[in-house]
């Protein structure tokens, strides 16, 4: 584990240095390329906003804090684990805590991937003396360990009364923004999905129609309790968290008894079976909810070393997307697609980078060139045909045409996908282009 954990400190050091190199690499664009051109090169790249967090984000991040609130056995401790795609262990914090609350540390080795507080829900604190002081003091232990964003887990499975719940979560709102003068972010997770009928068929991508429409019934169930009761959400989403895990030996072994482990089977245990649905999705909602920089990328590198890069990746295509089409609709006086594909080649770089690779402009040109992307947009003949560029100006600067900034974003995305799936995911080149061309292929049959 501590194996892994360094190469993904390794890893994302390398794609910071290849980063930092872009200004040299924009200050050594041939002559031809005019000073206006570079300048507006410098802005956009050196100036991304998105970019520059993300590149200060690797060195510095810190656990994100989550505050999971559900009810005993929806399957908070098995989110996490989803959520890490890992067996995480917890280990207690010796903080003192509210009954029915528990602030933990997630690790992995020694790696300390998140912080929770986790709580089975006001409804089930019945235990404590006074109602009113059982929830104050729920409240003030939220309070004192304030979170970054706030879980509230469903049963997708039977539908659960959850205006206490609702109710309570609308206080903990109000008190987070009295304190931080910032809006809680809360997502709902409706987890347990799986067992929607027919409850045999696990896979995620082989879920009936039939199966989905009862999980979506559900999700509209609780939503409208929810908004009925004016508790504002970030995000409602229905889940399964569902892991079966097997020791290194291959032993299978049930959740319950996993803590009766010696620890170096904790720590090395593999998934043998993977029900989990829509579990990216909630990544990605819950990246989005988070404000903290620092947490959110905390939150991108709590899972294990190939999730990382390929969540890290994603992010640089998005981000390279968005500049790409900045850039189309900037007027500028040299070829668009000479400059797409300058911010290609670094993306594909970037990315490279992020697999261990180190690799050279003129590589990922050659990268570009060999999928089929040669016209730096991606689509192919018949859109550079229909742009009216000359193939042969491609690759040399002050080849008049004019990209929209739809062409442009779109070849950046498919070529930023092509590069992840080259270069983290180890396909085939051909694998690769065949990709690439049925992409081509049902753009333009969208058309
Ligand atoms: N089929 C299925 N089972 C799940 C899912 N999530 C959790 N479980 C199972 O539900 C049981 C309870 O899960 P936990 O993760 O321990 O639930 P919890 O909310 O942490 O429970 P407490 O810690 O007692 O509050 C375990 O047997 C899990 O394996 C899921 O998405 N699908
Ligand atoms: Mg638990």
């Amino acid at each position: 584990m501590k194996d892994e954990n360094s190469k993904i400190e390794e890893r994302l050091e390398n794609m910071k240095n290849f980063y930092l190199k872009t200004e040299k690499l924009l200050n050594s664009l041939p002559d031809a390329i005019p000073e206006k051109t570079k300048n507006m090169l410098k802005k956009t790249v050196l100036g991304d906003k998105d970019l520059k967090k993300l590149m200060e984000g690797i060195d510095a991040h810190r656990p994100p804090r989550i505050f999971l609130i559900g009810r005993t056995g929806v399957g908070k401790s098995s989110l996490i684990n989803a959520l890490c795609g890992a067996y995480v262990a917890k280990v207690s914090d010796t903080r003192s805590c509210t009954e029915g609350a528990e602030v933990y540390q997630c690790k992995n080795g020694d790696r300390v991937l998140m912080e929770i507080l986790d709580t089975r829900g006001i409804a089930e604190s019945e235990c404590l003396n006074t109602e009113t002081s059982a929830e104050q003091m729920l409240l003030d232990q939220i309070n004192e360990f304030s979170p970054d964003v706030a879980i509230m887990m469903l049963n997708c499975a039977h539908r659960d009364d959850i205006i206490t719940d609702v109710e309570f979560m609308k206080k903990v709102s109000k008190e987070y923004m009295n304190i931080n003068n910032l809006k809680l972010p809360i997502v709902v997770v409706v987890n347990k999905c799986d067992e929607m009928r027919p409850a045999r068929v696990k896979r995620a991508d082989e879920y009936p129609q039939s199966k989905i429409k009862q999980i979506n019934e559900v999700v509209q169930y609780y939503k409208g309790i929810i908004i009925k009761n004016g508790l504002k959400i970030d995000s409602i989403i229905p889940v399964s968290s569902l892991i079966d895990w097997q020791t290194p030996d291959g032993m299978e072994i049930a959740v319950e008894e996993i803590d009766n482990l010696p620890q170096s089977d904790i720590d090395n245990l593999q998934i043998v079976y993977d029900g989990r649905y829509k579990i990216e999705e909630l990544l990605d909602i819950l990246e989005e909810a988070i404000q903290d920089f620092e947490a959110q990328m905390g939150l991108r590198m709590a899972a294990r070393l190939n999730e990382v890069v390929k969540r890290i990746a994603k992010q640089l295509n998005k981000i390279f997307t968005g500049i790409s089409a900045a850039v189309a609709v900037t007027p500028i006086p040299t070829s668009d697609i000479y400059v797409l594909i300058f911010l290609q080649s670094v993306l594909v770089a970037l990315i490279a980078s992020l697999s261990g690779r180190d690799i050279s402009m003129e590589t990922a040109k050659e990268f570009i060139i060999s999928v089929g992307g040669v016209t730096g947009v991606g689509y192919g003949l018949r859109t550079i045909a229909q742009q009216g560029v000359k193939i042969v100006n491609v690759f040399f600067p002050g080849a008049g045409s004019a990209i929209s900034a739809a062409i442009a974003s779109a070849g950046t995305n498919g070529i930023g996908k092509a590069a992840i799936a080259y270069y983290l995911d180890e396909k085939s080149i051909e694998e690769v282009k065949a990709k690439f061309d049925e992409a081509k292929e049902n753009k333009s049959q969208n058309n």
